[in-house]
């Protein structure tokens, strides 16, 4: 019977329009006399939602009933930034819905700015979950992401006298229509408490855990819609709630009031995304949301699971769980334990069942990005887990010793327990030792693993167990709704929009790289999108920049080994050299919009100072009148997704100058020349493999390589390495103050001075200001440029995330996408 009515699901604009009305006047309760832009965004997205529904549903039936190895993916961080546009291109209605709402007196353009970015993450490993789980759908792979449903996500950063300030980013205050609540899939979570040990009817001695403190894990579900299939997955998001019985002791005691408070932080453990990217802070509350996450998601796989009655021993025949870095790296400990405490597995079988079931992912080689958790703050929280881990240690290292006998300083190097007081548990080891799969970001990357961090391993496990898989990006948001010029124009010579499922295509635009009209055709998209850039500027900064200067791009975490006070100094001195030119030598210069965005964790000093030091030279550089338009500064506040989305289509030049060897791969790189920009860059992360297949000719690389970093740093700790000259200038100009108080520059300048200088800014300047001076002169032949950015977008095909996902499903999931 319930067939017959069916849900709505609009095929032309008319039918669009009626559920818009619809949405309007009973959804939101608001007539259409008073339909702002506000409203109009919610109707519209409540109408495509509808939409999604109709196919989340089919897709998930589908996958119940075909049974197939589903993917897990597990990331902390997921930062989708807007849903309305992708939705609409995903599910094929964006010129219905274009002309509907246009019809109705609105721009579709002002709805889709109506929406906050949903920015549950910190950078690129966020962003990176959110291209994976939009490639697993478009590839129809079966696949589910887990994560937290913050209800603040990165904080809001405004720029108040130069200086970061934050605020929170309360991201639900006018709902949010991309979510499904699942107040039925509630699950309980425990922390604290103790472990007793009791022989179970079998005669065995077990531990179990319990008198711990209790809180609820609600499912939100967000669906993920691929590209031009009928497939929508699932990314499930939990959030805290406390458990309908309260402490009732309290209740009756009388103390009513410190009982409901008590309860309601339970509410806190979802409530905030840490902000720090690439830097560990071992605090309790972090360790919770994770075990909160983990256990929440793992019960769920478990439960459907057990569903299709199977044996457990086909458990990872059915199920891959993908780890994102090392933040859900307790799930080893806990499915262990379900399978160990609650479903009475034996040790060996369990571990087993444990090792083939997870894959770890690693994203930085930074030591001060590395988990490990206080032994006594970790056995507090979660007594059994830790139980649980001494013994995963001891009999790894029983194996350990077999294979390296009386190697003590082996045993003590791999040890997932740090001999350090506290002792601290090495999250990596753990991961490493509970997967059967670990890799790398991109090739540099994962070689670097192999020979640095992870080495002793290597010796134990051989080097099958680790792989690379080089990160990639979804060319629908990228390429597509970014740009969506130049996805009109590439369509126009491949024939067809179908490089949006297979980027290899993009090989098919190469020759037009000599053909003057298509060559301006592509100058003219550039302009436009560099217009776009300049108009955003002007609003937010109001500063005048010209699209016929070189748009020269840093947008990403502020962080020294990403070495934004490098480009920031040599900003200062090509200021200094422009000052001191006569203007007959000024005719010369090729002009410049040197343009910085990205957040600073907020405890993050240094970070903060470059931050500073960058709004300082901003004010100085673009009010002075004998420079006019050869060179402007801007920061742009709040760099996010939406922002990147303008952002990454207007450049020339975009700069991934990380000291080599610290950048695992770096996606925006992908993003920049995707969009046909070049890159000014250092031989680290995806940039080697960028040039590889872009050709060397069209990129600009410099610096010091990773094999000679560690040979640098020591030169300079002990020897007397004099700093290069030309930084020594633009030092001597910070201090003397022409960019304001000098002393709010000491660490900073101290950082790159005298015996440290870690991040070799020193080592790097001369070639670095070499590759500024041959991009300037290159800029100036406009044919050849615009010429190379054809050839290396039509090289760009490696790097769809599309690409990665089967990397990673034939070789880490073992699964196969869902048969039509
Ligand atoms: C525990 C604190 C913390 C938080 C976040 C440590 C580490 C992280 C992330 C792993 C940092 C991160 O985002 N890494 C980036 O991952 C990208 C996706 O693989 C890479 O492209 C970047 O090079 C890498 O810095």
């Amino acid at each position: 019977l319930w067939q017959q009515f069916g849900v709505t699901e609009f095929q032309d604009k008319e039918a669009f329009q009626k559920e818009f009305i619809r949405h309007v006047e009973t959804t939101l309760a608001r007539s259409m006399y008073n339909c702002d832009d506000l409203a109009a965004y919610l109707a519209a997205s409540q109408a495509i939602r509808d939409r999604l529904i109709v196919a989340w549903n089919k897709t998930q039936q589908k996958h119940t009933t075909k049974d197939q190895k589903r993917v897990y993916y597990l990331s902390l961080e997921f930062l989708m930034g807007r849903a309305m546009d992708n939705a609409m291109l995903n599910a094929g209605v964006k010129d219905i819905t274009k002309t509907g709402v246009d019809d109705l007196g609105f721009k579709i353009e002002d709805l889709l700015e109506q929406e906050p970015d949903a920015a549950l993450g910190n950078g690129g490993l966020g962003r990176l979950a959110a291209c994976f789980v939009d490639s697993i759908a478009s590839t129809n792979y079966p696949g589910w992401g887990y994560g937290l449903r913050y209800q603040y996500g990165i904080f809001k950063q405004r720029i108040v006298d130069g200086y970061q300030v934050e605020s929170p980013d309360y991201w639900l205050a006018f709902s949010n229509p991309w979510e499904i609540p699942r107040y039925e899939i509630a699950i309980d979570v425990m922390f604290y408490g103790y472990t007793r040990k009791y022989t179970n009817d079998q005669g065995k001695t077990v531990s179990i855990w319990e008198g711990g403190e209790q809180v609820q894990a609600i499912a939100y579900d967000v669906p993920v819609p691929g590209y031009d299939t009928e497939t929508t997955n699932n990314l499930r998001l939990w959030a805290s709630k406390p458990t309908r019985e309260f402490d009732f002791e309290k209740f009756n005691s009388g103390d009513y009031e410190s009982s409901v408070r008590e309860s309601q932080k339970a509410e806190t453990i979802s409530a905030v995304l840490y902000p720090n990217d690439n830097f560990y802070s071992g605090k309790e509350l972090r360790l919770k949301q994770q075990y909160f996450w983990v256990a929440a998601s793992l019960n769920d796989i478990v439960r459907r699971f057990k569903k299709t009655h199977r044996p457990w021993s086909d458990f990872s025949d059915q199920i891959a769980i993908q780890l994102n870095d090392t933040h859900p790296t307790i799930a080893i400990v806990e499915l262990q334990r379900i399978l160990v405490d609650m479903e009475g597995l034996e040790w060996d079988a369990a571990w087993e069942i444990v090792t083939s079931t997870f894959g770890y992912t690693n994203h930085t080689v930074l030591p001060e990005a590395l988990e490990k958790w206080p032994v006594p703050l970790f056995g507090n929280l979660l007594p059994r887990h830790l139980e649980i881990i001494y013994n995963i240690n001891l009999f790894f290292l029983q194996k350990v010793e077999k294979m390296f006998p009386k190697d003590r300083d082996m045993l003590a190097r791999v040890s997932i327990i740090e001999e350090s007081s506290p002792q601290q548990v090495r999250m990596a080891y753990l991961a490493i030792i509970g997967s059967h799969k670990v890799n790398g970001v991109a090739e540099l990357h994962s070689d670097l693993i192999k020979t640095t961090i992870f080495k002793d391993f290597v010796a134990i496990y051989g080097t099958d167990k680790f792989m690379n898989v080089t990160n990639g990006i979804t060319p629908r948001r990228w390429l597509h709704q970014a740009n969506p010029k130049l996805s009109e124009l590439i369509a126009s010579k491949v024939g067809s929009y179908s490089f949006l499922k297979d980027l290899t295509l993009l090989k098919k635009v190469e020759p037009f790289a000599k053909d003057p009209e298509f060559i301006e055709k592509w100058a003219d998209i550039k302009k436009f999108n560099k217009a776009r850039l300049a108009a955003l500027i002007k609003k937010n900064n109001g500063i005048d920049v010209s699209v016929d200067a070189l748009f020269d791009v840093q947008v990403k975490r502020i962080h020294e080994y990403k070495r934004q006070q490098m480009n920031i100094f040599s900003v200062i001195h090509r200021y200094l050299t422009i000052k001191a030119m006569s203007a007959e030598e000024k005719k010369d210069v090729t002009p410049r919009v040197c343009i910085f965005g990205g957040k600073s964790a907020p405890g993050y000093y240094m970070a903060k100072t470059i931050i500073k030091l960058i709004n300082s030279v901003s004010e100085v550089v673009n009010k002075d009148a004998d420079i006019g338009d050869l060179l402007k500064v801007v920061f742009i506040a709040d760099y996010n997704v939406s922002k990147a989305e303008i952002i990454c289509p207007a450049s020339d030049i975009s700069q991934h100058i990380s000291t080599a060897g610290t950048e695992a791969s770096g996606t925006s790189n992908m993003k920049f020349v995707l969009n046909g920009g070049l890159i000014l860059g250092t031989v680290d992360g995806a940039n080697i493999e960028i040039t590889r297949e872009i050709g060397e000719e069209n990129i600009f690389l410099f610096g010091h390589l990773a094999e000679s970093v560690d040979d640098l740093r020591h030169q300079r700790r002990f020897n007397d390495v004099p700093i290069n000259p030309d930084l020594q200038k633009v030092i001597d100009a910070i201090e003397g103050g022409m960019f304001g108080d000098k002393d709010i520059y000491g660490s900073l300048i101290y950082s790159v001075t005298g015996n440290r200088d870690y991040y070799l800014v020193s080592d790097d300047f001369q070639s670095y200001l070499d590759a500024q001076k041959l991009v300037d002169k290159d800029f100036k032949d406009k044919t050849t440029w615009v010429s190379r950015c054809i050839t290396a977008v039509a090289n760009m095909g490696f790097f769809s995330s599309d690409r990665a996902i089967n990397e990673y499903a034939e070789s880490i999931w073992n699964i196969e996408p869902v048969a039509k």
